[in-house]
């Protein structure tokens, strides 16, 4: 049995992105696996957000973790905040990490692209080394994430394999990501090109949104002028990312789901894509509204708090120790 651990950060409403690279793939590791699954709160602060935004999206994950399949009696579902040893292995680890190999992070340098070079915060260059402490806290091998999570993984990765060199002995268990097969990266409906983001939601599909508007944005995704449905990334951009989003809600391959759209126009294509993605999002969508207001949530989150705390603790002091910072034997 080996630890599991993934975590989303409560920066914006949770997207079909997040569900097809994310979420959906998260209840398969509980029964053969010990998973930890968080909310990366401390990671949301790291752009400007208002506190009463961040506090409910912080309760939506909640919500969406538990509709999704998540059991928090097979799994540890907690909020990283309420766990004070993130912060505390953060400041450790921080002289692990070199600040070229931060500064040559993809997501980094997307996100101060877009910013005023003048209020960039720290936080959002650190960020990577706080997200290998989340992962070294729980001893986790895999880490399962979407594409652009990768990058931030493998650093994690030769931080850990450095730490222990350091030290001379297996201290940090080395993680490694898991990217899913299929869907890994869902795109924008109106640019897909563009990655689907909670924090750019232009052409987003919300697992909060209503069926009605979920279906229009469908039926009018941005697509090429050909008329054959057929995986082409370059040439397809829009056509394809619907198929990737057809199959991996499917559980088909995109082979099959091509084959099964032989001969059938743009519109009954979409038109199917609608009805796949409607129905799966109505399942979840009741199962949330049932456990958003409930006090259900909160215990959920006091008891992964207490299972969280008690393997955090063991391991920061595992490597305070090995770093020579003095505790009483
Ligand atoms: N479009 C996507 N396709 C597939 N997987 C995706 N993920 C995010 N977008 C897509 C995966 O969802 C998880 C959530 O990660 P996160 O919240 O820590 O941040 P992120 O990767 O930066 O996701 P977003 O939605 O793009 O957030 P913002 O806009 O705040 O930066 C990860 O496993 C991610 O790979």
């Amino acid at each position: 049995m080996e630890n599991v651990l993934s975590g989303i950060k409560p920066t914006g409403q949770l997207t079909l992105g997040n569900y097809i690279g994310a979420l959906k793939n998260f209840p398969k590791y509980q029964d053969t696996n010990k998973v930890f699954v968080f909310i990366a709160d401390l990671h949301a602060l790291t752009l400007p957000i208002e506190p009463e935004v961040l506090r409910q999206n912080t309760k939506d994950i909640v919500a969406f973790y538990l509709a999704c399949g998540l059991d928090p009696n097979k799994s540890v579902i907690f909020l990283q905040s309420q766990v004070h040893e993130h912060s505390e292995i953060n400041t450790i680890l921080e002289n692990y990490a070199y600040m070229g190999e931060l500064n040559r992070m993809t997501q980094f340098k997307d996100k101060v692209s877009k910013m005023n070079e003048k209020k960039i915060g720290l936080g959002i260059f650190t960020y990577p080394v706080l997200m290998a402490g989340d992962i070294f806290l729980y001893d986790a091998k895999k880490v399962p994430v979407g594409e652009d999570q990768k990058q931030h993984v493998e650093l994690a990765r030769d931080i850990a394999i450095r730490f222990n060199h350091r030290y001379k002995q297996d201290v940090i268990v080395i993680p490694e990501p898991v990217i899913s097969s299929n869907g890994a990266r869902i795109m924008s409906l109106s640019d897909p090109t563009k990655k689907m983001s909670k924090s750019d939601p232009k052409g987003d599909i919300f697992l909060k949104d209503d069926l009605k508007s979920v279906r229009k944005k469908i039926m009018s995704a941005v697509t090429d002028t050909g008329c054959e449905v057929k995986y082409d990334k370059v040439n397809k951009p829009g056509i394809s990312n619907l198929l990737t989003i057809y199959s991996a809600l499917k559980e088909i391959t995109i082979e099959e789901a091509e084959n099964e759209f032989t001969g059938a126009n743009y519109g009954t294509f979409k038109k199917a894509v609608a009805d796949v993605v409607c129905e799966v999002l109505e399942k979840i969508q009741t199962r949330y509204n049932d456990i958003i207001n409930s006090p259900y949530l909160d215990e959920v989150l006091e008891k992964g708090k207490k299972e969280a705390s008690q393997i955090a603790q063991k391991t920061l002091k595992r490597i305070k120790n090995v770093v020579g910072l003095y505790e009483k034997q």
